[in-house]
């Protein structure tokens, strides 16, 4: 077994059961007129972790592991918004609104694309998903029993909510979870920290967590 330097202890894998998982590295979370900034969220926290994230990617690229991308996103005629979703908060432009990248976070729309520095090569997953888990009304579950994968790296934003969710989903599911700390952020610095501790703590209840050289490092040793 090939190991990562991680937290609580050595995060042990098989590459050839490794994938990276990118979860919403979208337009709407990461600049200003998105869904994030009309929560009042500051989205440049999201914007400072982008070349770590692209570091991440390309070094699962180059050791040829998969790289699966997540979206959160609904489809125009918002048939799977539930209303509980569309009415939550207090955002200045609600999902599925006009706003300055169109409607937000809607399938299509620009401003629901993934960042271009991050964005997937041809050929990679890219899951759409309406809920903050990327396993709930998805085919992420299939897709990662098809690819054989056991074990994920998680990036992307924001910690505490699709990141996390998505993460206890999949540990549930039984794969072993390492979130890379440098990759992710949250709106709130706060709940970035509590989301990391919380992820490791009880001797890795829902998983592992590593800064990306360790990963990277990992990975190239393996
Ligand atoms: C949120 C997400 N925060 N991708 N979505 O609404 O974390």
């Amino acid at each position: 077994m090939a190991e990562i330097d991680a937290l609580p202890f050595p995060f042990a894998f098989r590459p050839e059961a490794m994938a990276l998982i990118v979860i919403d590295m979208q337009r709407d979370f990461a600049e200003p007129g998105g869904f994030g900034a009309s929560l009042g969220n500051d989205v440049g926290r999201v914007v400072a972790i982008v070349p770590t994230v692209k570091r991440l990617i390309e070094g699962f690229r180059t050791a040829g592991l998969p790289v699966i991308h997540t979206m959160e996103c609904h489809r125009s005629d918002l048939s799977d918004l539930p209303p509980a979703k569309r009415n939550r908060g207090n955002p200045s432009i609600r999902i599925g609104d006009a706003g300055p990248m169109g409607r937000v976070l809607v399938v299509g729309e620009p401003g629901t694309a993934i960042l271009d520095e991050v964005a997937p090569l041809p050929g990679e997953f890219v899951i759409e998903k309406p809920g903050k888990g990327a396993c709930y009304a998805t085919s992420f579950g299939e897709d990662l029993k098809r690819l054989g994968v056991q074990q994920l790296v998680f990036a992307g934003v924001t910690t505490e909510v699709c990141v996390q969710t998505t993460m206890r989903e999949a540990n549930d599911r039984g794969y072993e979870c390492l979130l890379a700390e440098d990759a992710t952020e949250s709106y709130f610095p706060e709940f970035k920290a509590a989301a990391l501790a919380m992820i490791r703590a009880q001797g890795a209840i829902v998983g592992w967590t590593a800064m990306t050289d360790q990963v990277l490092k990992g990975i190239a040793d393996a």
